[in-house]
């Protein structure tokens, strides 16, 4: 026997699955938006990143931010500007360097996670022998700065500050302060 939906039933049927999406959307915009400080992630654009840095925009925004969850398993969310985003994509994608020819600003409100050798250097891919280390909620300086030259710790140390990825052009400053605590 042929089951026939009548169409009255089907629209009931696909009203609760678009509901359900929306509802997902508006969550994930609130876990997205939590890697800034309100005023910065009210204002910010939305998007996914997919592990190989493909970026689906998901809302658009007006202070050339954009909100995303790093595709690295750590759900942590980040907001970057455009030039952060840029560089974000290239890591992502797998490009051997980011293209920014200006430093971009990232923050991670929530904290986030980073691979760390034995010798405690924090590395892009994980290794056999990296772990994985948690981050407390910091904000970055998106350009490859040098430790050796600016006298900057290359690894998480107490004062805060350090030259993430030392040596590579994926090095950034990473600044371990809570963009939450900015007056
Ligand atoms: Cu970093």
């Amino acid at each position: 026997m042929r089951f026939r939906v009548p169409l009255g039933s089907a629209l009931l049927l696909a009203l609760p699955a678009t509901l359900a999406a929306q509802a997902a959307e508006i969550e994930f915009i609130k876990e997205a938006t939590a890697g800034a400080p309100a005023p910065v992630g009210h204002a910010a654009a939305v998007a996914r990143m997919e592990p190989n840095g493909t970026v689906t925009g998901i809302r658009e925004g007006t202070n050339g931010f954009t909100c995303f969850i790093i595709p690295d398993g750590s759900n942590a969310p980040v907001c970057g500007d455009a030039n952060a985003l840029a560089w974000f994509k290239a890591a992502f994608s797998g490009q051997p360097s980011p293209p920014n020819t200006a430093p971009g600003i990232a923050y991670m409100a929530k904290g986030g996670m980073h691979f760390e050798t034995p010798e405690g250097e924090s590395v892009i891919r994980p290794s056999a022998t990296t772990k994985q280390v948690a981050e407390p909620p910091h904000w970055m300086v998106l350009w490859p700065f040098s430790a050796g030259e600016t006298g900057l710790p290359s690894k998480p140390n107490p004062a805060g500050m350090y030259v993430m990825f030392d040596g590579t052009p994926y090095a950034h400053l990473m600044v371990y302060q809570d963009p939450n605590r900015v007056k």
